[in-house]
């Protein structure tokens, strides 16, 4: 074989990648306190992401597309894909023996895992976010925090998942889009990291080192709820779409991007940058909104209620609500300086 032809076919045949098994094995193997429990937890979720990916790519096929007539302690309704990932996530993460305390999206009550497989982490997580868009194909993900609890030799509690974001030892996200992408970050290492699933060998293999935010002008907001913006969103939103008063010369607005799911529209932000806002309180803290900001703040970015720094927000309750604006961090502190502006007027 002609030497050009053999460096083509070695290109095709990449032999040197890296997997996310053996990224965070050798991230084990670098830190003297580790156990492999973390590992071994993380192994199971991208376990269930990979399941769940598999689910979703065949829903029309196997039928598990639509509604299944119930509706969740969120009052919505609930889509038969969201039970069945989240039976897929409890089912793994019980069985890791590394948990013990279960928060999903899902479940009204927090789950707390029995003796015999009971360990040190506290999972919460949404199993199947953006469900609006389940039934069009349009891309889903998972959401996933990771606490460990407050004392190990204590019975576990709510108290353990009753804390400040800032408490988490990682956070990450599965994309179900044109192709499955897991993205991780883990507390303190300022670095995330997208892995994509190579279906053919069934690894998660490392595609995105050290992500960090873009530097495009984009905002994502649904404007449909802008009769419900306040002061500061809407003088934000306007200072993006036109030019202030009595500009002359160009002005260029930002890009409007909306998907309807918070995985894609922060997977998007992350990579292009820009500004994603969800103002009115629906998203959830525990396995929404602290996730994503663990990874953005990570990715060089900033998250904010819009009066402070997300990760520092304590939740009340499992399924407490906030609104959040994320992403690049002049955008996110423009918006916050607005909030000043605002309160400093009351
Ligand atoms: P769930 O689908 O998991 O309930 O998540 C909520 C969500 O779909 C987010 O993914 C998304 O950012 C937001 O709600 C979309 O809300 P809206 O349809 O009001 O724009």
């Amino acid at each position: 074989m002609a030497s050009n032809s053999k460096e083509s076919a070695r290109e095709d045949l990449r032999t040197d990648f890296v997997t996310l098994t053996n990224d965070i094995l050798s991230r084990q193997q670098r830190s003297k306190e580790a156990t492999g429990d973390l590992t071994i937890l993380l192994s199971a979720i991208s376990s269930a992401c990979k399941w769940i990916s598999n689910v979703v790519r065949k829903a029309e096929l196997m039928k598990v597309i639509g509604v299944t007539g119930g509706t969740n302690v969120q009052n919505e309704n609930v889509q038969k894909l969201d039970i069945l990932s989240n039976e897929i996530m409890c089912n793994l993460l019980r069985d890791s023996g590394k948990t013990a305390i279960l928060v999903s999206e899902e479940d009204d009550e927090a789950i707390f895992v029995e003796d015999s497989k009971r360990g040190h982490y506290c999972v919460c997580f949404d199993p199947l976010d953006g469900s609006s868009n389940i039934d069009c194909g349009v891309s889903i993900g998972t959401i996933f925090g990771i606490y460990r609890v407050k004392s190990e030799g204590a019975k576990p509690s709510i108290a353990d998942v009753l804390r400040p974001g800032t408490e988490m030892v990682a956070a990450g996200y599965c994309m179900y889009g044109s192709s499955t992408v897991l993205v991780l970050t883990f507390q303190g290492s300022n670095e995330v990291n997208g892995y994509t699933l190579d279906p053919s060998i069934g690894e998660f293999v490392l595609t995105h080192r050290n992500m960090k935010l873009g530097p495009k002008k984009i905002y994502s907001i649904n404007e449909g709820n802008a009769h419900t913006f306040d002061a500061a969103i809407k003088g934000y939103i306007d200072s993006v779409k036109f030019p202030p008063a009595g500009h002359t010369g160009k002005f260029t607005p930002y890009t409007a991007r909306y998907v309807g799911s918070m995985v894609a529209d922060v997977h998007r932000t992350i990579l292009y940058g820009g500004v994603f806002l969800y103002p009115g309180a629906k998203l959830r803290i525990l396995y929404e909104c602290f996730p994503m900001a663990l990874i953005v703040e990570a990715a060089g970015g900033k998250a904010s209620t819009g009066r402070k720094r997300m990760l520092d927000v304590v939740p009340e309750k499992l399924h407490a609500r906030s609104g959040i604006v994320l992403g690049t961090s002049a955008e996110v502190e423009a918006i916050e300086a607005r909030y000043k502006e605002l309160d400093a007027k009351k």
